[in-house]
Protein backbone atom coordinates (compact mmCIF):
# COMPACT_ATOMS: atom_id res chain seq x y z
CA UNK A 1 0.00 0.00 0.00
CA UNK A 2 1.66 3.15 -0.88
CA UNK A 3 0.38 5.82 1.66
CA UNK A 4 0.56 9.44 0.01
CA UNK A 5 -1.50 8.34 -3.25
CA UNK A 6 -4.59 9.59 -4.00
CA UNK A 7 -8.08 7.78 -3.44
CA UNK A 8 -11.10 8.01 -6.21
CA UNK A 9 -14.40 6.61 -5.48
CA UNK A 10 -16.41 4.90 -7.91
CA UNK A 11 -20.10 3.91 -7.15
CA UNK A 12 -21.41 1.37 -9.38
CA UNK A 13 -17.70 -1.16 -9.87
CA UNK A 14 -18.88 -4.05 -10.36
CA UNK A 15 -19.21 -4.06 -14.44
CA UNK A 16 -18.69 -1.64 -17.26
CA UNK A 17 -17.53 2.13 -16.74
CA UNK A 18 -17.32 1.72 -13.08
CA UNK A 19 -15.56 -1.47 -13.07
CA UNK A 20 -13.38 -0.11 -16.09
CA UNK A 21 -12.29 3.09 -14.52
CA UNK A 22 -11.54 1.59 -11.52
CA UNK A 23 -8.95 -0.72 -13.34
CA UNK A 24 -7.75 2.33 -15.42
CA UNK A 25 -6.89 4.33 -11.96
CA UNK A 26 -5.02 1.15 -10.61
CA UNK A 27 -3.06 1.02 -13.53
CA UNK A 28 -2.09 4.64 -13.24
CA UNK A 29 -1.54 3.98 -9.45
CA UNK A 30 -4.69 5.65 -7.94
CA UNK A 31 -6.22 4.16 -4.75
CA UNK A 32 -9.46 3.26 -5.37
CA UNK A 33 -12.60 2.77 -3.69
CA UNK A 34 -15.52 0.97 -5.06
CA UNK A 35 -19.22 0.53 -4.17
CA UNK A 36 -21.99 -1.74 -5.49
CA UNK A 37 -24.18 -4.20 -4.41
CA UNK A 38 -22.44 -7.53 -5.57
CA UNK A 39 -19.72 -8.44 -3.00
CA UNK A 40 -18.74 -10.72 -4.58
CA UNK A 41 -17.35 -8.88 -7.73
CA UNK A 42 -16.02 -6.11 -5.36
CA UNK A 43 -13.91 -9.08 -3.57
CA UNK A 44 -12.60 -10.26 -6.87
CA UNK A 45 -12.46 -6.75 -8.24
CA UNK A 46 -10.13 -6.26 -4.77
CA UNK A 47 -8.05 -9.17 -4.97
CA UNK A 48 -7.20 -8.71 -9.00
CA UNK A 49 -6.43 -5.32 -8.52
CA UNK A 50 -3.89 -5.71 -5.52
CA UNK A 51 -2.31 -8.13 -7.14
CA UNK A 52 -1.92 -6.49 -10.42
CA UNK A 53 -1.10 -3.15 -9.14
CA UNK A 54 -0.11 -2.87 -5.28
CA UNK A 55 -2.11 -0.19 -4.18
CA UNK A 56 -5.13 0.32 -1.92
CA UNK A 57 -8.53 -0.98 -2.51
CA UNK A 58 -11.28 -0.44 -0.56
CA UNK A 59 -14.99 -2.45 -0.88
CA UNK A 60 -17.56 -0.82 0.33
CA UNK A 61 -20.74 -2.80 -0.19
CA UNK A 62 -23.94 -1.38 -0.09
CA UNK A 63 -27.35 -0.24 -2.60
CA UNK A 64 -27.28 3.41 -3.06
CA UNK A 65 -30.70 3.60 -2.67
CA UNK A 66 -30.84 2.79 1.44
CA UNK A 67 -29.66 6.10 2.49
CA UNK A 68 -28.88 4.70 6.16
CA UNK A 69 -26.72 2.06 4.48
CA UNK A 70 -24.91 5.25 2.15
CA UNK A 71 -24.26 6.93 5.42
CA UNK A 72 -23.03 4.76 7.10
CA UNK A 73 -20.39 3.01 4.36
CA UNK A 74 -18.74 6.61 3.55
CA UNK A 75 -18.25 7.11 7.42
CA UNK A 76 -16.52 4.31 7.70
CA UNK A 77 -13.51 5.70 5.71
CA UNK A 78 -10.75 6.28 7.90
CA UNK A 79 -9.89 10.29 8.48
CA UNK A 80 -6.68 9.39 6.59
CA UNK A 81 -8.10 8.02 3.36
CA UNK A 82 -10.65 10.62 3.51
CA UNK A 83 -8.04 13.02 3.78
CA UNK A 84 -6.92 11.56 0.23
CA UNK A 85 -9.99 10.92 -1.41
CA UNK A 86 -9.90 13.44 -4.56
CA UNK A 87 -12.57 12.45 -6.61
CA UNK A 88 -16.61 11.16 -6.50
CA UNK A 89 -17.47 9.16 -9.47
CA UNK A 90 -21.35 8.96 -9.46
CA UNK A 91 -21.76 6.17 -11.87
CA UNK A 92 -24.25 3.39 -10.31
CA UNK A 93 -27.11 3.65 -12.29
CA UNK A 94 -29.16 1.86 -14.61
CA UNK A 95 -32.24 1.49 -17.30
CA UNK A 96 -34.99 -0.95 -16.23
CA UNK A 97 -37.90 -1.74 -18.84
CA UNK A 98 -38.49 0.52 -21.98
CA UNK A 99 -41.90 1.52 -22.53
CA UNK A 100 -44.69 3.95 -23.59
CA UNK A 101 -45.01 5.89 -20.38
CA UNK A 102 -48.89 4.83 -20.59
CA UNK A 103 -47.43 1.48 -20.00
CA UNK A 104 -45.14 1.84 -17.92
CA UNK A 105 -44.22 0.18 -14.69
CA UNK A 106 -44.01 1.94 -11.57
CA UNK A 107 -41.73 -0.29 -9.59
CA UNK A 108 -38.86 0.45 -12.62
CA UNK A 109 -39.50 3.95 -12.57
CA UNK A 110 -38.73 3.94 -9.38
CA UNK A 111 -36.44 1.85 -9.16
CA UNK A 112 -34.72 4.78 -12.06
CA UNK A 113 -35.45 7.49 -9.84
CA UNK A 114 -34.06 6.29 -6.19
CA UNK A 115 -31.13 4.88 -8.31
CA UNK A 116 -30.14 7.75 -10.65
CA UNK A 117 -31.25 10.71 -8.71
CA UNK A 118 -31.66 10.01 -5.05
CA UNK A 119 -28.86 7.02 -4.47
CA UNK A 120 -26.74 9.67 -6.68
CA UNK A 121 -27.45 13.21 -4.06
CA UNK A 122 -26.92 10.63 -0.49
CA UNK A 123 -23.55 10.17 -1.50
CA UNK A 124 -22.84 13.31 -2.67
CA UNK A 125 -24.37 14.68 0.11
CA UNK A 126 -21.74 12.14 2.23
CA UNK A 127 -19.16 13.13 0.40
CA UNK A 128 -19.24 16.89 -0.38
CA UNK A 129 -18.25 17.72 3.48
CA UNK A 130 -14.97 15.85 3.25
CA UNK A 131 -14.29 17.58 -0.11
CA UNK A 132 -14.87 21.32 1.69
CA UNK A 133 -12.62 19.66 4.83
CA UNK A 134 -10.00 18.86 2.05
CA UNK A 135 -11.08 22.32 0.34
CA UNK A 136 -10.38 20.58 -3.24
CA UNK A 137 -12.28 17.82 -4.95
CA UNK A 138 -13.70 16.47 -8.41
CA UNK A 139 -17.14 15.06 -8.80
CA UNK A 140 -18.12 13.47 -12.14
CA UNK A 141 -21.40 12.61 -12.55
CA UNK A 142 -22.54 9.62 -15.28
CA UNK A 143 -25.44 11.45 -17.42
CA UNK A 144 -26.02 9.48 -20.95
CA UNK A 145 -27.20 11.34 -24.46
CA UNK A 146 -30.74 10.08 -22.81
CA UNK A 147 -30.19 13.17 -19.99
CA UNK A 148 -29.40 15.41 -23.36
CA UNK A 149 -32.49 14.11 -25.50
CA UNK A 150 -35.42 12.18 -25.49
CA UNK A 151 -35.63 9.13 -26.69
CA UNK A 152 -39.02 6.65 -27.68
CA UNK A 153 -40.08 4.52 -25.02
CA UNK A 154 -36.94 6.34 -23.07
CA UNK A 155 -39.14 8.38 -20.57
CA UNK A 156 -38.45 7.89 -16.83
CA UNK A 157 -35.20 6.75 -17.87
CA UNK A 158 -34.14 10.14 -20.37
CA UNK A 159 -35.80 12.23 -17.16
CA UNK A 160 -33.28 10.68 -14.42
CA UNK A 161 -30.76 11.37 -16.54
CA UNK A 162 -32.35 14.94 -17.36
CA UNK A 163 -32.05 15.33 -13.83
CA UNK A 164 -28.61 13.98 -13.52
CA UNK A 165 -27.41 16.82 -16.29
CA UNK A 166 -29.13 19.39 -14.13
CA UNK A 167 -27.64 18.96 -10.38
CA UNK A 168 -24.08 18.52 -12.30
CA UNK A 169 -24.70 22.10 -13.99
CA UNK A 170 -26.13 23.30 -9.86
CA UNK A 171 -23.34 21.38 -7.86
CA UNK A 172 -21.27 23.08 -10.46
CA UNK A 173 -22.29 26.90 -9.28
CA UNK A 174 -22.82 25.73 -5.55
CA UNK A 175 -19.55 24.42 -4.81
CA UNK A 176 -17.39 26.73 -7.06
CA UNK A 177 -16.63 28.32 -3.68
CA UNK A 178 -15.71 25.30 -2.19
CA UNK A 179 -12.37 24.62 -5.03
CA UNK A 180 -14.93 21.89 -5.95
CA UNK A 181 -14.80 20.92 -9.64
CA UNK A 182 -17.93 19.22 -11.20
CA UNK A 183 -17.90 17.46 -14.91
CA UNK A 184 -21.05 15.81 -16.18
CA UNK A 185 -20.38 12.72 -18.91
CA UNK A 186 -23.21 11.91 -21.29
CA UNK A 187 -21.92 8.91 -23.41
CA UNK A 188 -23.84 7.54 -26.07
CA UNK A 189 -24.44 3.24 -26.80
CA UNK A 190 -21.87 1.81 -24.88
CA UNK A 191 -21.86 -2.22 -24.80
CA UNK A 192 -22.01 -2.93 -20.85
CA UNK A 193 -24.34 -4.89 -18.65
CA UNK A 194 -26.57 -1.64 -19.14
CA UNK A 195 -29.10 -3.28 -22.10
CA UNK A 196 -29.10 -6.84 -19.63
CA UNK A 197 -30.40 -4.50 -16.88
CA UNK A 198 -32.57 -2.48 -18.84
CA UNK A 199 -34.18 -5.69 -20.87
CA UNK A 200 -34.53 -7.81 -18.19
CA UNK A 201 -31.80 -10.68 -19.42
CA UNK A 202 -33.58 -10.48 -22.67
CA UNK A 203 -30.91 -11.57 -25.35
CA UNK A 204 -32.90 -10.71 -28.45
CA UNK A 205 -33.17 -7.51 -27.51
CA UNK A 206 -29.69 -6.68 -25.68
CA UNK A 207 -28.26 -8.07 -29.16
CA UNK A 208 -30.58 -5.86 -31.23
CA UNK A 209 -29.33 -2.93 -29.32
CA UNK A 210 -25.38 -3.60 -30.47
CA UNK A 211 -26.21 -4.93 -33.67
CA UNK A 212 -24.43 -3.61 -37.02
CA UNK A 213 -22.36 -1.07 -35.89
CA UNK A 214 -19.35 -0.77 -33.25
CA UNK A 215 -20.65 0.80 -29.51
CA UNK A 216 -18.73 2.32 -27.24
CA UNK A 217 -16.61 -0.15 -24.81
CA UNK A 218 -16.36 0.65 -21.09
CA UNK A 219 -12.44 1.34 -21.47
CA UNK A 220 -13.90 4.23 -23.65
CA UNK A 221 -15.44 5.91 -20.66
CA UNK A 222 -12.53 4.63 -17.85
CA UNK A 223 -10.01 6.57 -20.27
CA UNK A 224 -12.36 9.57 -20.55
CA UNK A 225 -12.54 9.66 -17.04
CA UNK A 226 -8.79 9.77 -16.55
CA UNK A 227 -8.31 12.38 -18.95
CA UNK A 228 -10.80 14.51 -17.45
CA UNK A 229 -9.27 13.95 -13.83
CA UNK A 230 -5.95 14.42 -14.82
CA UNK A 231 -6.00 17.85 -16.28
CA UNK A 232 -3.93 20.68 -14.51
CA UNK A 233 -5.41 22.21 -11.39
CA UNK A 234 -7.05 25.71 -13.21
CA UNK A 235 -8.67 23.33 -16.10
CA UNK A 236 -12.18 21.95 -15.43
CA UNK A 237 -13.95 19.81 -18.27
CA UNK A 238 -17.47 21.20 -17.46
CA UNK A 239 -19.58 18.65 -20.02
CA UNK A 240 -18.59 16.00 -22.16
CA UNK A 241 -20.42 14.26 -24.62
CA UNK A 242 -18.62 11.11 -25.93
CA UNK A 243 -20.56 8.38 -28.67
CA UNK A 244 -19.47 5.85 -30.68
CA UNK A 245 -18.39 7.06 -34.33
CA UNK A 246 -21.70 5.33 -35.77
CA UNK A 247 -24.43 7.05 -34.02
CA UNK A 248 -24.90 10.98 -34.10
CA UNK A 249 -27.78 11.56 -31.69
CA UNK A 250 -29.65 9.44 -29.56
CA UNK A 251 -31.61 7.91 -32.39
CA UNK A 252 -29.67 8.24 -35.30
CA UNK A 253 -27.30 5.05 -36.23
CA UNK A 254 -25.00 4.42 -39.09
CA UNK A 255 -25.87 0.76 -39.14
CA UNK A 256 -24.58 -1.69 -41.74
P1 LIG B 1 -23.64 -1.73 -15.81
O1 LIG B 1 -24.97 -2.38 -15.64
O2 LIG B 1 -22.53 -2.55 -16.38
O3 LIG B 1 -23.15 -1.10 -14.43
C1 LIG B 1 -24.05 -0.47 -13.53
C2 LIG B 1 -23.42 -0.39 -12.17
O4 LIG B 1 -24.32 0.31 -11.30
C3 LIG B 1 -23.15 -1.75 -11.55
O5 LIG B 1 -21.88 -1.77 -10.95
C4 LIG B 1 -24.24 -1.88 -10.49
O6 LIG B 1 -23.75 -2.61 -9.36
C5 LIG B 1 -24.45 -0.40 -10.10
N1 LIG B 1 -25.76 -0.23 -9.48
C6 LIG B 1 -26.99 -0.33 -10.07
N2 LIG B 1 -27.95 -0.19 -9.15
C7 LIG B 1 -27.34 0.00 -7.95
C8 LIG B 1 -27.80 0.17 -6.62
N3 LIG B 1 -29.11 0.20 -6.31
N4 LIG B 1 -26.89 0.32 -5.63
C9 LIG B 1 -25.58 0.29 -5.91
N5 LIG B 1 -25.06 0.13 -7.14
C10 LIG B 1 -25.94 -0.03 -8.16
O7 LIG B 1 -23.91 -0.46 -16.75
P2 LIG B 1 -22.95 0.73 -17.25
O8 LIG B 1 -21.57 0.56 -16.80
O9 LIG B 1 -23.23 0.92 -18.68
O10 LIG B 1 -23.64 1.96 -16.49
C11 LIG B 1 -22.95 2.85 -15.64
C12 LIG B 1 -23.64 4.21 -15.73
O11 LIG B 1 -23.52 4.71 -17.06
C13 LIG B 1 -25.13 4.18 -15.41
O12 LIG B 1 -25.44 5.33 -14.64
C14 LIG B 1 -25.79 4.29 -16.80
O13 LIG B 1 -27.05 4.87 -16.73
C15 LIG B 1 -24.79 5.16 -17.51
N6 LIG B 1 -24.78 5.10 -18.97
C16 LIG B 1 -24.66 3.91 -19.65
C17 LIG B 1 -24.63 3.88 -21.03
C18 LIG B 1 -24.58 2.61 -21.81
O14 LIG B 1 -25.00 2.61 -22.99
N7 LIG B 1 -24.08 1.51 -21.25
C19 LIG B 1 -24.63 5.13 -21.81
C20 LIG B 1 -24.75 6.33 -21.02
C21 LIG B 1 -24.80 6.30 -19.65
P3 LIG B 1 -24.57 -3.74 -8.56
O15 LIG B 1 -25.56 -4.34 -9.53
O16 LIG B 1 -23.51 -4.70 -8.11
O17 LIG B 1 -25.20 -3.00 -7.44
C1 LIG C 1 -27.65 4.78 -22.06
C2 LIG C 1 -27.66 5.14 -23.51
O1 LIG C 1 -29.12 5.79 -25.47
O2 LIG C 1 -29.75 3.80 -24.23
O3 LIG C 1 -27.73 5.89 -21.25
O4 LIG C 1 -30.10 5.95 -23.29
S1 LIG C 1 -29.23 5.17 -24.14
Amino acid sequence: MQNDVKYILITGATSGFGEATAIEFSKMGWNIIVTGRRNDRLRQLKENLIKKYKNDVITLNFDIRNQNEVIHAIQSLSEDVKRKTHVLVNNAGLASGRSPIDEGNVEDWEQMIDTNIKGLLYITKEVIPIFKNNKSGHIINISSIAGKENYQDGNVYCASKHAVDSLSNSMRIDLLKHGIKVTNIAPGAANTEFSIVRYKGDLNKVNATYEGYLPLVAQDIAETIYFVCSRPKHVTINDLVIMPSAQANATLFNKL
